[in-house]
Order: structure tokens, then sequence, then C-alpha cells
């Protein structure tokens, strides 16, 4: 007889480091936990190529139109593996998007900010992707396998991203002064949204309290949130870019940066729609997938053909 999981064993299959698989018996509450926050990560994906997307016919050299359109691709790549997971959680793609277009799911703080120099392409690689991977690196332990899966290859291709990111901002650090200012601009608009992608303080975090006991999160959002600054602000250096935060210390007792206060109202009023890009990043959405709609027809209508 095939063996079934029985709810009592779902806590002790995760207190013992065993994945939960789809076919698993699992609560309720558990299963809409990592629907919410799959569905978000892959929307965040999704919506993240629109900023570096505005810059690939305006990439400086054919070189570098190649990465940025490698980069771009894989993170509809990683949309995919994630929609896919959220979907073994018996959720539907359309179902999925529904909740985006509707603002009922969120997507990351970060993509609702304008990429407005080239310089600003190598500072979303380099901070926004290296925080990305310090919160999916993570994520590669989460409880749910096809989740903590999909992690460890979205982390092997993030790397990449982030050191395209640190090679363009090396390279406008070591060119003409105008150059050298327009990363240091870059850097001063994109450091503090890019602290917020962890989410607010662990305090304050309403979801933290499940996700550890559940697993699904390992690490907490400020543990993760200093890991990163602790390893960008070295980067920063040996570039000879400035952090944009007059807080920031070493504190030898702790081993760790001190920094300032992150900025919690700007957090809010983005998440809750009113930054600076959310509207065009929802607009430029909900066209796009009109458009696709015939894609999608066809695809199905193959599929029927081919039962
Ligand atoms: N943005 O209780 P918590 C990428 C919301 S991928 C927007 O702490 P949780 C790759 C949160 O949803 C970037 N909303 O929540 C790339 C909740 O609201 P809700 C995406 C946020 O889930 C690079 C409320 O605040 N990565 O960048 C944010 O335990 C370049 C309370 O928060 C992931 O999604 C935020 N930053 O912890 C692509 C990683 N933070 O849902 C293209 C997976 C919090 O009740 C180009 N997600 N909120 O309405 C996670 O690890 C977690 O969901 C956290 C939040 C850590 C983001």
């Amino acid at each position: 007889m095939e063996s079934v999981i029985v709810s009592s064993d779902f806590q002790s299959k995760i207190d013992q480091d065993a994945n939960i698989e789809p076919k698993d018996s699992m609560p309720d509450a558990y299963r809409e936990h990592l629907i919410r926050q799959i569905s978000q990560h892959a929307h965040s994906e999704v919506i993240g190529m629109q900023p570096e997307g505005n810059w690939i016919t305006r990439a400086p050299s054919l070189r570098a139109k190649q990465i940025l359109l490698a980069k771009i691709q894989d993170e509809g790549g990683h949309g995919l593996y994630l929609y896919s997971a959220a979907e073994t959680l018996g959720i539907s793609r359309d179902e999925m998007i529904r909740q985006l277009h509707s603002g009922k799911a969120k997507y990351s703080n970060i993509f609702n900010y304008p990429a407005l120099t080239w310089a600003d392409i190598g500072a979303i690689g380099w901070l926004v992707d290296g925080a990305a991977i310090v919160n999916q690196v993570s994520l590669q332990r989460t409880s749910y396998g096809p989740y903590a899966r999909a992690m460890v290859r979205i982390c092997k291709e993030e790397s990449f991203h982030q050191r395209q990111g640190y090679e363009i901002m090396t390279k406008m650090m070591n060119g003409t002064e105008a150059q050298k200012q327009m990363a240091q601009d870059a850097m001063n608009r994109w450091w503090w949204p890019s602290l917020m992608m962890f989410g607010p303080h662990d305090s304050d975090s309403p979801h933290s309290g499940n996700a550890f006991t559940w697993k699904i999160k390992r690490k907490s959002n400020d543990e993760l949130r200093q890991k990163f600054i602790d390893k960008t602000v070295q980067q920063a250096e040996v570039i000879g870019l400035t952090i944009p935060d007059p807080e920031l210390r070493w504190n030898e007792t702790k081993q760790m940066y001190d920094h300032g206060e992150i900025n919690w109202e700007e957090f809010k009023r983005v998440i809750n729609g009113n930054g600076p890009c959310n509207r065009q990043r929802m607009e430029h959405h909900m066209h796009v997938h009109a458009e696709g709609a015939w894609v999608r027809e066809a695809a199905e209508a193959y599929a029927k053909q081919q039962h």
C-alpha cells in the first residue's frame, strides 16, 4: 500500500529536514503561504525584466547587449520555473496572473524604480541580483521540494548576473569623471531600495513565525539583509564607490556593519502600489499579456490535438 503522510507527520518531516513534496499531505495554511510567496517571487522575476529590457536597444556595445539579453531571458526563465513550482500546489497560472493584475499579489518593491542610465544596469545586476542571491541561497534549503530545487538552478544563473553588474560598475569607475559620477549616482539611488528587498524588520514581519516553524525561511529578513550589507560594502570599497549611508560603520565587537535606518514609509508606499513606476509596470504587463493571448490559445489547441 502506498504510504500516505498524515497531517501529524507533516511537522515531524519538517523537523527532520525532509522535503515536503507536491503529493504529500500538508496543512492548508502551509500551502497558502507557499502559493503567496512563490507566486510573488515569480511575478518579481517577470516584472523585473522591464527596467532592464528598457536598455537592450541602448547597450553601449554588442558584447554588453548580448550579455544583457541573456540575463533578461534568464529572469523570464526563473519566472517560469517558479510559476511551475507554484502550480504543483494547486493554483493555475491564470489565477496567479489575475491576482497580480488585481493587486492581490505583490511583487518585489525594487522593480518599481526606473533605470535611468546605463550605470543603473550595473547597479541592478550587482545590487539587486546580489541581494536576490543572498536570499535565494538560503531558500535552496526551504522545506518545499519543488521550490528548493528551482532555487538551486536560479542561484547559479544569478551569480553570473551579479558579476556582470559588478563588471559594468568596475568599468565605469575606471572611466571618465562623468562615468564615475554616473556609477555613484546609480549606487545612491539603488542602495536603500535593495536593502528593502529583504522585507520588514523581523519584529514587523507577520509571515516569519510560520515561515520558521515550517522551515520555509531558514534565515530571517534582518539576518539576510546584514549578510548582504557586509558582503557588498567591501565590494564597493574595492572599486571606489561610496555607500550612501552616513551611519554605516564597522562594528568590531559584532564583526559586522552597523547601518542607518531604512525608510519604511517609502517601502510601504511602494509595495502598496504608489512607487515611481508601479502603474507603468502593471500597465505594460497587462498590455503584453493581452497581446500574447493568441500564443496561449495556439499552445492549448496544439496540446489538445496531441491527446
Ligand atoms: N517587496 O512577513 P513578511 C530578483 C511584503 S527576485 C514587496 O516579511 P515574507 C531577481 C510581503 O509579501 C526578487 N513586498 O513576508 C531579479 C508581505 O505582504 P503580503 C524577489 C514585500 O514573505 C533580479 C509583507 O510585506 N525575491 O530580484 C517585500 O515572510 C534582477 C510582510 O512581509 C523573492 O521574492 C518586498 N521586498 O518575507 C529579477 C524571494 N518584502 O504577501 C530581475 C522570495 C516583504 O502579506 C532582475 N521571497 N514584502 O501581502 C521571500 O524570501 C519573502 O517573501 C520575503 C518577504 C523575504 C521577500
